[in-house]
């Protein structure tokens, strides 16, 4: 099998990227380890920022978005019993769409039959192979079938555990790397959301988040220790901590209903260098990880083939190779600011193993300053509604 751009991984990125790139006629296959069903049951990202909601619009793929997503002027942090509202929209002119992962991958997955984007599912034993040349060829299993697929190029879109980012030489590659001692435990329910806007707390008990995926879903997470088990958590014990962190007025309007899906993601900050090798590209979590308290993986994964897709449209369109070797700069330029955000809003918000009174003490202080702040308050906005491409 030959065609021009093989992607690997039908994740956000994958999916974003194969679209872009078939509508300006590129041939593109796409590898997908898992089947379609799979990668639509995992509950991810909720957030979405004007770049990632400006993609599903070029593409003609943003009616259900624009009809189902619930568009957030801004959102709160929680100190204890206080709200500090951030007016992203007052502050910045921006606004952000709350609509589910699991929703974008859907309309992508959905449109990709008539736009002549083929997904390969369930793909095993995907291996690069010659990506320092122009030829580059992954060889995979379907079935029993042992099969192979020839590329111009290929852009590793397979998260963080995939193979792509393993096939560049460690001599080549830098890797910047945080692992937090504590995940997040969500839940989702069929329960209407206690505040129209999503809820960040810092408690003494540790961080929780209100979030929402409708006007009848709600997405609650819970900051718990890094090897604890979700069997320790029936839902009873989750309400009872969210109403306890979230503080008074949440817990106030909050719904208690039974789980639909829960599960506990571990908190990581990391960075690849560089994104490009050969003929290989890399684009969202395959090159970087964030926290998820900045709500910016997803639309990271969608800035990066942004760029990416502009610069493969010039060289198949226009033999213009420059941009191509621009990609990685350009990307991690916007990766290490979201990276740097969401790195300081976690440390803002959790509570940290070995947090003494002073650490406390200085987390207090810098959520009393940006209750009292527009400058601070601007910061936040700007960074959370997402910097310009
Ligand atoms: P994905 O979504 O992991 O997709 C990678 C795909 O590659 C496939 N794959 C392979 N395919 C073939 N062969 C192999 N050997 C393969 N190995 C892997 C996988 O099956 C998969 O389908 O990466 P992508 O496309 O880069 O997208 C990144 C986002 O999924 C991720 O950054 C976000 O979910 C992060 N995130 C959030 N991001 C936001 O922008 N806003 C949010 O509100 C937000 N909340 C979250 C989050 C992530 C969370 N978890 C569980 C980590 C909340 C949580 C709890
Ligand atoms: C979510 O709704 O899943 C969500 C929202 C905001 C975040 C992370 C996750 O920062």
């Amino acid at each position: 099998m030959r065609t021009q751009v093989a992607i690997v991984g039908a994740g956000p990125a994958g999916l974003l990227l194969g679209h872009l790139l078939r509508a300006e006629g590129i041939d593109v296959v796409v590898l997908e380890r898992q089947s379609a069903d799979y990668v639509l049951s995992r509950i991810r990202a909720g957030v979405l920022e004007r770049v990632t909601t400006d993609l599903m619009t070029r593409l003609g793929l943003d009616a259900r978005m624009r009809a189902e997503g619930l568009p957030h002027d801004g959102f709160n942090l929680a100190d204890g019993d206080r709200l500090i509202h951030i007016d992203i929209a007052g502050l910045t002119g921006k606004q952000v769409m709350v609509y589910g992962q699991t929703e974008v991958t859907r309309d992508l997955m959905d449109a990709a039959p008539a736009r002549g984007l083929e997904i390969i599912y369930g793909a095993k034993d995907v291996a690069l192979h010659d990506i320092d040349g122009d030829a580059p060829w992954i060889s995979f299993t379907r079935g029993d079938k042992k099969e192979r697929l020839d590329a111009r190029f290929i852009a590793g879109c397979d998260g963080f555990h995939g193979p792509s980012r393993k096939a560049i030489p460690a001599s080549v590659g830098k890797v910047f790397e945080r692992v937090y001692p504590f995940g997040w435990l969500g839940i989702l329910a069929d329960v209407p959301p206690c505040n129209h806007e999503l809820i960040y707390a810092n408690h003494e008990r540790g961080f929780a988040l209100a979030s929402m995926r409708s006007a009848t879903r709600s997405r609650y997470y819970v900051q718990v220790p890094a090897d604890e088990k979700v069997e320790d958590w029936p839902d009873e014990r989750v309400w009872d901590e969210l109403a306890i962190r979230l503080g008074p007025d949440a817990a106030a309007h909050m719904v208690r209903g039974p789980s639909i899906e829960k599960s506990i993601a571990p908190l990581r900050s990391f960075v690849f260098e560089p994104m490009a090798y050969g003929s290989l590209f890399l684009a969202g979590d395959a090159a970087h990880i964030v926290p998820p308290t900045g709500a910016k993986g997803l639309n990271l994964a969608a800035s990066d083939v942004a760029y990416l897709s502009d610069a493969l449209i010039r060289f198949f369109r226009a033999n213009d190779g420059n941009d191509i070797g621009d990609y990685s700069r350009k990307a991690l330029a916007r990766v290490w600011k979201a990276e740097r955000f969401s790195w300081s809003l976690t440390s803002l918000m959790h509570r940290f193993p070995d947090t003494d009174a002073f650490d406390r003490a200085m987390q207090i202080a810098e959520l009393s300053y940006v209750a009292s702040s527009k400058a601070m308050q601007t910061a936040i906005a700007e960074n959370y509604a997402g910097l310009p491409l």
